[in-house]
């Protein structure tokens, strides 16, 4: 069956697909839902879903993903501002500022929301990692700045980030939930 994907980060689509492979279709869809201005990544997520669902046409489902980095000295920013922060502050200088801390820790975290008209169902992944000088090609938005197991996302295949992250690990408990959908 197939899943729209309601996002504009090509990113996310290409972990979903790789992800989903053999268990669903899914395509982009790029309609710029309204994100609500709200602390709840799952708010978010579940509000866009709907949206998006209706918007494009009522007749597919969707997925939406809200990811936000929490940075523990900064006191969880970004967080639900990541996607304006990189736009405007940028990774190097999110690293400036983090880089005088000497508690660099962090975690992504991803809400998947699942909408179809019926029911609008959630799916969250969270990773721990450390904030630090950015390093790698891989990847996209802060995977530089991002580092888990001694190495920055951004060193990792999308394989080797989809097994671990945040995003992987939500898009695992939507698998197996939509295993047993219909
Ligand atoms: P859509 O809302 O259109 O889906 P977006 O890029 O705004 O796209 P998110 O809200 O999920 O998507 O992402 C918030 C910010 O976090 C944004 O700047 C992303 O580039 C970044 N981001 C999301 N997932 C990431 C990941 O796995 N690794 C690094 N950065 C990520
Ligand atoms: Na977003």
């Amino acid at each position: 069956m197939t899943v729209r994907f309601v996002t504009g980060n090509e990113g996310k689509v290409r972990e979903a697909r790789a992800y989903l492979e053999g268990i669903a279709t899914v395509e982009q869809i790029e309609y710029d839902y309204t994100e609500v201005q709200s602390d709840s990544l799952s708010e978010i997520a579940r509000r866009g879903a709907r949206e998006g669902y209706e918007a494009t046409g009522n007749d597919e489902p969707v997925l939406v993903g809200d990811t936000g980095l929490f940075v523990d000295a900064l006191e969880g920013f970004p967080g639900p501002y990541s996607a304006y922060v990189e736009d405007t502050v940028g990774i190097e200088r999110l690293w400036r500022l983090v880089s005088g801390e000497e508690n660099r820790r962090a975690r992504f975290r991803t809400v998947l929301a699942f909408a179809d008209g019926d029911r609008t169902e959630t799916f969250e992944g969270e990773l721990a990692g450390t904030i630090v000088a950015p390093r790698g090609d891989e990847g996209f938005g802060y995977d530089p700045l991002f580092e888990y197991n001694g190495r920055t996302l951004a060193e990792m295949s999308l394989e080797e980030k989809n097994a671990i992250s945040h995003r992987g690990r939500a898009l695992a408990a939507f698998a197996e939930w939509y295993a047993n959908y219909e």
